[in-house]
């Protein structure tokens, strides 16, 4: 269980909130841990832990075996349909219900700060679920086919436009991030009195970089993570604990 929130950082949400601040909150794949989603350079399931994200999550992968790339894919789609959100994902749904000064910025791609009620106002990574064309771009309006969760190669829905391989709407590295989303995240970075960074390694750029943009433009800047990480030492005051245990303890009351 964890303790209170440090004296620091709940001055600094008090602070932000008294002041009409903004409040930007940056999530990443530690965000969804408690609910299941492995993060990206956590323990993988069994089934795909000889597998590196690192390697799958990438046009070279795909252009060398989609239907390997896609089956994993499959698999962690229906990990997120089958994963509720928790407690600190409602959390953050409350003040940002209150008021609408609070951003919301998320690397990962699953759907639960949705289900959880809060809009998202940038997936910078974009999402699993919105399909599209790997060759021609075209977005994929129909379903999915039923799932063999033991399949490790599932040959990708070809495009109804041009034939190519449907694939996932998420941001490989060595691909730009969609520029509506950066240009949210970058202004919403800028413009905040007050930064949560929650669940993140901060190792991916340019999202790793966000933290230090809201710093120079003068926030404070929170990180909630139980282990350290990369930004560590560039945030004001950080918070080891679990985004499940800190988020109810600071923003629900
Ligand atoms: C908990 C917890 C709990 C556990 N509660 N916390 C500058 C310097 C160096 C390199 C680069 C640079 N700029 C760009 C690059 C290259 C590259 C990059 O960053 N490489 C690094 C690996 C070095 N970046 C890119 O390629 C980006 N594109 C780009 O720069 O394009 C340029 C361009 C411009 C114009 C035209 C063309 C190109 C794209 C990056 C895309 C990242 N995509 C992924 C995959 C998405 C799809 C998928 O999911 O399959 O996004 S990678 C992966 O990492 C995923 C994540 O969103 C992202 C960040 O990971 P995250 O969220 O931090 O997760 P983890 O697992 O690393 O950490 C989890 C954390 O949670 C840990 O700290 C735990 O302690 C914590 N935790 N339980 C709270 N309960």
């Amino acid at each position: 269980m964890a303790m209170p929130p440090p004296p620091a950082i709940a001055n600094a949400v008090r602070d932000a909130i008294s002041h009409d601040g903004r409040i930007c909150v940056l999530t990443g794949a530690g965000m969804s841990a408690e609910s299941g989603v492995p993060t990206f350079r956590g323990t993988q399931h069994d089934l795909w832990s000889r597998f590196d994200p690192m390697q799958l999550a990438t046009a070279e992968a795909w252009r060398a075996d989609a239907a390997l790339v896609w089956a994993w894919y499959r698999w962690r789609m229906a990990l997120v349909r089958d994963a509720q959100p928790h407690a600190g994902h409602r959390a953050l749904a409350e003040p940002a219900r209150r008021t609408s000064r609070v951003t919301l910025v998320t690397q990962n791609v699953d759907d639960l700060h949705e289900r959880a009620g809060s809009v998202v106002d940038a997936h910078v990574h974009g999402s699993l679920f919105a399909l599209r064309c790997f060759d021609c771009g075209s977005g994929h309006e129909g379903g999915l086919p039923p799932l063999d969760p033991a399949a490790q190669r599932i040959a990708p829905m070809a495009c109804a436009y041009c034939g190519g391989g449907i694939r996932p709407g998420v941001v490989w590295f060595g691909e730009a991030l969609p520029d509506d989303a950066w240009q949210v995240a970058t202004d919403a970075a800028r413009d905040c009195m007050l930064m949560l960074v929650v669940g993140t390694s901060g190792l991916v750029h340019p999202a790793a970089g966000l933290p230090a943009l809201a710093r120079r433009s003068g926030a404070t800047v929170v990180e909630i993570n139980p282990e350290r990480t990369a930004l560590s030492d560039d945030v004001d005051v950080s918070w080891r604990a679990t985004a499940g245990d800190a988020l109810p303890l600071l923003l629900g009351a």
